[in-house]
């Protein structure tokens, strides 16, 4: 799990998200190590690390904000930190984009603990995470 060592996870308290400002979901004292975000997910390998980093802060595996978004167009889904979008773990029909309205991006979500898209204004704990500079070369 190479890339997602290259992190710090932590999950932050019930936040909603504001459009495309989701590093307001991450705490602020954060950004004096550079831009902490809304955590991004390449890897079935990074998936798992993120769920274990959430079971071990809250003993289950709640719904949780991860950084991705479709505000801009929907169906067009955008990592909130830049990265490509290059990996997805949607629950069997989602995204639905229910009523037109869920531009989010949760985790945990149904039994199987995979992805649905949820409006952004719902309240859930945020995965962020954060580059650790000296780790990272
Ligand atoms: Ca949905």
């Amino acid at each position: 799990v190479t890339m997602a060592i290259k992190t710090i996870l932590l999950l932050s308290g019930a936040f909603r998200l504001e459009g495309t400002e989701c590093r307001s979901a991450c705490p602020s004292g954060w950004s004096k190590y550079g831009s902490p975000n809304l955590a991004s997910v390449h890897s079935t390998a990074e998936y798992n690390y993120i769920q274990e980093m959430v079971m071990i802060q809250t003993g289950g595996f709640p719904r949780a904000w991860i950084g991705g978004y479709d505000l801009a167009q929907e169906g067009l889904w955008l990592c909130s930190d830049g990265s490509r979008f290059d990996f997805t773990n949607w629950s069997k029909g989602q995204p639905d984009n229910y009523q037109g309205k869920q531009n989010c991006l949760y985790i945990n979500y149904g039994a199987e603990k995979r992805w649905d898209d949820g409006m952004c204004s719902t309240r859930f704990p945020s995965v962020c995470s954060r580059r650790i500079p000296c780790l990272s070369q």
